[in-house]
């Protein structure tokens, strides 16, 4: 079979088919023998004709079916893929086709997997619905804080601005995503003394409070941490999926550990960034939504991250839609967020989604806790109705964070 035979735009997809989505902008041929390519390259095809081709091979190619411009729509059958395999199916449609040299940009915006395939994952084991519950949160978005400085604070220190956190009123503590068990602050104290403080400050508060400690490492490794984190009395994890891999992931999510998995995206910008290449934001939230992360970074909108408005919404919208019955993941918006930024997020995100700030609260020039207090404030204005700035009259937290920073 030669490129163009995987033309066929009057095919009609089939309910099990997988359906992608492709930006193409070819290099010295026609977007159609380009779109030929992508499809013959991930499914069954090469660059030359095969003596070793067979006609219930043929049955399995995938088309083209949808030219528009540099859009491309292609079906793949469902055989082609082993279910519950994601590495497999990524391989096929998200792999060699990168590097064809007649390609000079190559994005894939968007996969449909069937129910087949979307069946044979677990999914959240918790997700929004979840979180919800072991928070006993209803009404309002989750706040959370970064530790930082992001790497090397003792336990100690990290322990105690923990402490600050909550107790200045973050629902959940993170570890940074460059934070796993270096010589200045160990995994397994880290854990211990930071859930010490995570029960004094419940104490204190009346208020449950969470520690989402960074499990990344090696997979095998990663397990035992997770393991940890239960023995120790956490319910949270967090990975840095792009870098653990999605393997990594699921292995982690087959457990069935009873904590909930922060999913950290360090690095998606490698292939997420540039518009016209690489692998949309929406394709991995699918993904790891797909293999089971209970919550996820999604970009937002107005912080210091790149994302547009348009890429956003569809990173949330592919963690809330319906698929399958999988659990709804809950956004994470993080990345130069502060008090003043609050009434904008919640405008955009609605209530069900976690603000995360953490230079926009250790940064407060009274301190970690002044700074947590000062986003509750902010929270609590905006539902509300009441403008911050008038809000900020009789709290004093509130009024310095907008004059920090504005
Ligand atoms: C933000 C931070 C997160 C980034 C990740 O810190 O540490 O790792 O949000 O980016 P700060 P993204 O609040 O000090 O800016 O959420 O886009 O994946
Ligand atoms: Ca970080």
């Amino acid at each position: 079979m030669q490129y163009k035979d995987f033309i066929d735009l009057d095919y009609v997809p089939k309910k099990d088919d997988v359906i992608c989505d492709f930006f193409i902008e070819p290099k010295g041929i026609s977007v159609r023998e380009a779109a030929g390519g992508v499809a013959a390259e991930s499914s069954i095809g090469t660059w030359t004709e095969l003596k070793t081709e067979k006609s219930y091979v043929k049955k399995l190619q995938a088309r083209v079916f949808k030219i528009e411009g540099n859009n491309v729509k292609i079906a793949y059958p469902i055989e082609l893929f082993e279910f519950y395999n994601m590495p497999n199916i990524m391989s096929s449609i998200a792999g060699n086709i990168f590097g064809l040299k007649a390609l000079k940009n190559l994005r894939l915006n968007d996969v449909i997997f069937p129910s087949k395939i979307l069946k044979s994952f677990k999914g959240p084991k918790y997700g929004i619905s979840g979180i919800r519950r072991i928070m006993k949160v209803y009404d309002r978005p989750l706040v959370g804080t970064i530790i930082k400085p992001k790497l090397g604070l003792r336990v100690e220190d990290h322990a105690r601005v923990a402490y600050e956190a909550w107790v200045g009123g973050c629902d959940i503590v993170k570890d940074d995503e460059n934070l796993s068990s270096q010589g200045f602050n160990p995994f397994k104290e880290r854990v211990i003394k930071t859930l010490q403080k995570r029960d004094k400050a419940e104490k204190e508060t009346g208020e449950k409070k969470v520690y989402m400690v960074n499990i990344t490492a090696e997979t095998k490794e990663m397990l035992k941490r997770a393991e940890y984190v239960l023995e120790n009395g956490g319910e949270y994890i967090m990975i840095d999926i792009i870098m653990c891999g999605l393997s990594a992931l699921q292995t982690v999510r087959e457990q069935d550990f009873n904590l909930v998995i922060h999913g950290h995206r360090a690095g998606h910008a490698t292939f997420t960034k540039n518009p016209k290449h690489g692998i949309s934001m929406k394709v991995i939230s699918k993904v790891a939504r797909i293999i089971g992360v209970d919550q996820l970074h999604v970009g937002t909108v107005i912080g210091k991250m790149f994302e547009t408005k348009k890429e956003v919404e569809e990173n949330c919208l592919v963690l809330k839609m319906e698929m399958n019955g999988l659990n709804q993941v809950l956004p994470v918006a993080s990345g130069g967020l502060h008090p003043g930024l609050v009434p904008a997020l919640i405008e955009f995100f609605g209530k069900d989604f976690v603000i995360q700030a953490g230079g926009g609260i250790h940064g407060h020039r009274d301190g970690t806790s002044a700074g947590a207090r000062a986003m509750r404030q902010a929270v609590d204005a905006t539902l509300q109705g009441i403008a911050l700035s008038e809000y900020a009259k009789k709290h004093k937290e509130l009024e310095t964070a907008l004059k920090i920073w504005r």
